[in-house]
């Protein structure tokens, strides 16, 4: 079991709109509020997606440096930009934000049904975006919405290698309708198969998107998995409360775990974790 436990904050995604959910952070400011105070209760990594004036999603290149930017002047985060986007988007802008120069970037391993929509991810678009990201020295985020997902992630290190820094570090994205359930037995085969087709010491955080946050941090935890946590992916704290602000979610999870003795990692930890130069 690891010693201590990553926490990534997914604070805002591309899917809520800001008239629907107020608290939701939208703007530079906001957003980086949201992470200095969530890297404050144990949060060591944050998964940015970037909004325009209008609060709308963009991966113009203009505002996703200004958050990037802002983000590293405020928190010692380690900075995770998404290249999953919103569905809309088109593939060759979704490779174009590695040019923002994050630490890190989310980079999903095969196409799935998003709730009414289609999340693309053609192999064509992984391998340009784990080979753009190995060019660039910036880490990946291997995102798995499904089982199958895995053998695509020990495909593309077959061909193409190993990412830069070494390690490998898979999300399991749990709980979206169209991909796998939020649940223990998912989870395990998933664990399953990373530990049986995957380098040795690869790690695995979870994600359960909606009512699935609970129970999916519970079970990576005893699993010896990491955690993400955040309103991109949970709006709901508990049966008919909704979540107050990322603070609150980050906070949660940091007290599982505590309880399981894998306390936070710090941002320098992480890094170390996650083959990032210091
Ligand atoms: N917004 C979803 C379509 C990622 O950030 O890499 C995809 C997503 C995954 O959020
Ligand atoms: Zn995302």
């Amino acid at each position: 079991m690891p010693a201590g436990t990553l926490i990534t904050v997914a604070p805002t995604g591309a899917e809520t709109a800001k008239a629907d959910v107020p608290a939701l952070p939208v703007s530079v400011e906001e957003i980086v509020a949201a992470a200095r105070s969530c890297e404050a209760v144990g949060a060591s990594v944050v998964h940015l997606h970037v909004r325009d004036g209008q609060a709308r999603p963009t991966l113009d290149l203009g505002h996703v440096g200004e958050l990037v930017a802002a983000v590293r002047e405020a928190t010692a985060l380690v900075v995770q930009l998404s290249s999953g986007g919103a569905v809309t988007d088109p593939l060759p802008e979704r490779v174009a934000v590695l040019e923002a120069a994050p630490d890190a970037a989310s980079l999903t391993l095969g196409t799935v049904n998003f709730g009414d929509d289609v999340f693309s991810n053609p192999w064509g678009l992984i391998v340009e975006l784990h080979t753009q990201m190995q060019a660039r020295g910036i880490v990946p985020e291997y995102e798995v919405f499904d089982l199958g997902q895995l053998a695509t992630l020990a495909r593309l290190l077959d061909r193409h290698g190993l990412p830069h820094g070494g390690h490998v570090h898979v999300d399991l994205v749990m709980g979206v309708p169209g991909g796998m359930p939020g649940t223990t037995a998912a989870l395990a085969a998933c664990v399953a198969e990373v530990r049986s087709t995957l380098p040795a010491g690869t790690t695995f955080a979870a994600t359960g998107v909606g009512r699935t946050s609970l129970p999916v941090m519970l079970a990576a935890l005893s699993a010896g998995g990491h955690l993400r946590v955040g309103m991109e992916d949970t709006l709901t704290y508990a049966p008919g409360e909704p979540v107050r602000d990322n603070t609150q979610l980050v906070a949660r999870a940091a007290g599982l775990a505590q309880i399981a003795q894998r306390p936070p990692l710090t941002p320098d930890q992480a890094r170390t974790l996650l083959g990032i130069a210091p």
